[in-house]
Parts: structure tokens; sequence; C-alpha cells
């Protein structure tokens, strides 16, 4: 090992490993005074202390050296192992960083996406408003018309309500007055009829056209029939609801001029006509020939129609003419 040693007092190479090639530099070298009286040797002791001197000087540093040199590489060991953390945790940091920036850029679009989105439903809740008031406009407008509708109908409901009644008045006075012009209309033919035709005989009764003698007494249908064949008529021939009326006014058994005597059940009216099957005024259950001795017909008030009897009942009895 060679070792340069540079000095302000000059310049002096010296290998203290080889000391025989250091003596032959120091042999090479030229010298000033010397020490007189030591000849070689005494010459070469101080540089022999010198030489040891810087050895162990060599060596002090040497040591220094390796120690600083293992100082520094522990130091250097701890500083790499610290720096692998710090590289390690700056790494870690800058992929935290890297994905918060991500998440900061993947938020940042979410709240454009979002503001955007925002805007489009203001704009459309700002459309469904317009919508809405219009609507509800609209609505109370027909609720308005219905009302008004509504009352309309009911008037007009009320005023059928009246009209009907008013219709049903009218209706009931046409039929007073219809039936009341009936009734006199039917008066007035009774009296010109009576008033064109010959006038009854004394003590009988014009009715529709025809005279009426009413009887005071009663006698048998026979007798009853004799005494009208000798006022110049017959007992009465019905025709008619009305003419039933006008005779019941009198007495309440009546004989009329019909009679199955001839042949029972066949019945014949006085003039010789005969009466149809199914017609007359008979009573319900009449001509029942109860007894079977039933051949005259009476006119009964209160049964309101005929009914067979026997012929030898007395009655009042009625002349027609
Ligand atoms: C009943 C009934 C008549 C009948 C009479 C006779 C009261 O009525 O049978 O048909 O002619 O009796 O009196
Ligand atoms: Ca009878």
């Amino acid at each position: 090992m060679s070792v340069e040693f540079n000095s302000s007092l000059g310049q002096l190479d010296v290998d203290y490993l080889n000391p025989k090639a250091a003596d032959e530099n120091l042999k090479m070298r030229p010298y000033g005074d010397e020490p007189s009286g030591c000849g070689r040797m005494c010459r070469r002791r101080p540089f022999k202390t010198a030489a040891v001197f810087l050895g162990l000087l060599c060596l002090l540093l040497l040591a220094g050296i390796i120690s600083l040199q293992v100082h520094y590489t522990k130091v250097g060991d701890v500083h790499d192992s610290e720096m692998r953390d710090i590289q390690t945790k700056y790494n870690n940091l800058t992929d935290k960083q890297n994905k918060l920036q991500n998440n900061y850029s993947n938020l940042k679009q979410d709240r454009n996406l979002l503001e955007t989105k925002y805007i489009n439903l203001t704009r459309e809740r700002h459309q469904l408003q317009i919508s809405y008031d219009t609507l509800t406009k609209l609505r109370d407008d027909s609720q308005t018309s219905l009302t008004s509708l509504r009352k309309q109908r009911d008037d007009l409901r009320n005023e059928k309500i009246q009209l009907a009644a008013e219709k049903e008045e009218l209706q009931r006075r046409f039929e007073l007055v219809t039936s009341s012009r009936d009734g006199i209309q039917e008066e007035l033919n009774s009296l010109s009829l009576n008033m064109t035709e010959k006038p009854c005989q004394q003590g009988w009764t014009k009715f529709n056209g025809s005279c009426y003698y009413i009887s005071t007494s009663s006698k048998t249908w026979i007798k009853s029939k004799k005494d009208c064949e000798d006022r110049g008529a017959n007992l009465v021939i019905i025709d008619n609801r009305k003419e039933i009326d006008f005779i019941t006014r009198f007495n309440d058994r009546t004989w009329i001029g019909l009679s199955d005597t001839v042949r029972e059940g066949k019945w014949t009216w006085v003039d010789g006509t005969d009466l149809q099957v199914g017609a007359g005024f008979w009573q319900r259950g009449e001509p029942n020939d109860a007894d079977d001795g039933e051949d005259c017909v009476e006119l009964s008030r209160s049964g309101k129609g005929w009914n067979d009897v026997p012929c030898s009942n007395k009655f009042s009895w009625v002349c027609e003419e």
C-alpha cells in the first residue's frame, strides 16, 4: 500500500510496508545538514520514528476510516431501510392519492351528471307545474260548468215534476169536462128524442125514447104480464145497463119480460125474441133453476142484475111501450 502525503513543507512519497524501498527512496533524496558524529545510523533514527509514527497514524486513520465506513454502512443500511419504508409509504400514499384523485374525478363526473339531471328535472318540473296549473284551471272551469249544469238539471227536474203534476191536473179536469160533456150530450139526445117523439100516457114515465109504467102493487109474473098487455104494452124488455139503472130506481125486485116456460133453459122475451146464449145481465151463478122451479126472471136492485125465480112469486112490475 502506498500513501501520498502532501504538505506545505515539501513532498514525501513513502512505502511503509516496504522499508527497503523506502530506504532506497530515502537514499535518493538529497539532504542538507546532517548531525555530526552519528554517522549513517544517527541520520536514519528520526526518520524511523517518524515512519513508525506515521505508520501508527496511518493505522489509526485506517481504523478510523474503517470504523467510519462501518458506521456509515450501518447508518446507510438504516437509512436505506428507512428510505425503503418512506418509499413504500410514499408509493402507498401516491396510490391512495391516485385513488382519491380517481374517486374525486368520478365524484366530479357524478356531480356533473347529477347537476345535468337536476337541471333537466327542474325543467321538467317547471313544465309539469305549467301543465298542472292548466289542468287545475280546466278542472275548476269544468267544476263550475258541472255545478251550473247540475243546477240546470235540478231546475229542469223540478219543472218536469211541476209539469207532470199540472198535466195530471189538466188530465183530471179534461176527463171531468169530457164526462160532463158526454152527460150533457146524452141528456141533450134524450131531450131531443123526447121532444121529437110522441109524449107518454098519463102516469107513464119517458126514458131514453120509451114510455114506462111503474107498478105500485105486487103480482105473479103471469098477472103482471097480463096487466101490461091490458095497458097496450109489454113487460119490460131490457136492452142495456142504463135501462136497469132506471128501473131499479123505483123498487127493489121487479118482474121483467123474460122466461123459459116454453122450454127449460131457452130464455125468451115477451115479444117472442130469444136471448142469445151468454148474453144478458145475470147475477153471478144465475140462472140456476133452483129446485127445478125457476122459469121467470126478476131484476134485483140489491143483486144488481137478473135472477130466475118461481113465476108464482109476487113482485112489482114495469111495462114498456
Ligand atoms: C137463492 C138462489 C137463487 C134463487 C133464490 C130463490 C137467494 O137466492 O139460489 O138462485 O133464485 O134463492 O129464492
Ligand atoms: Ca135462481
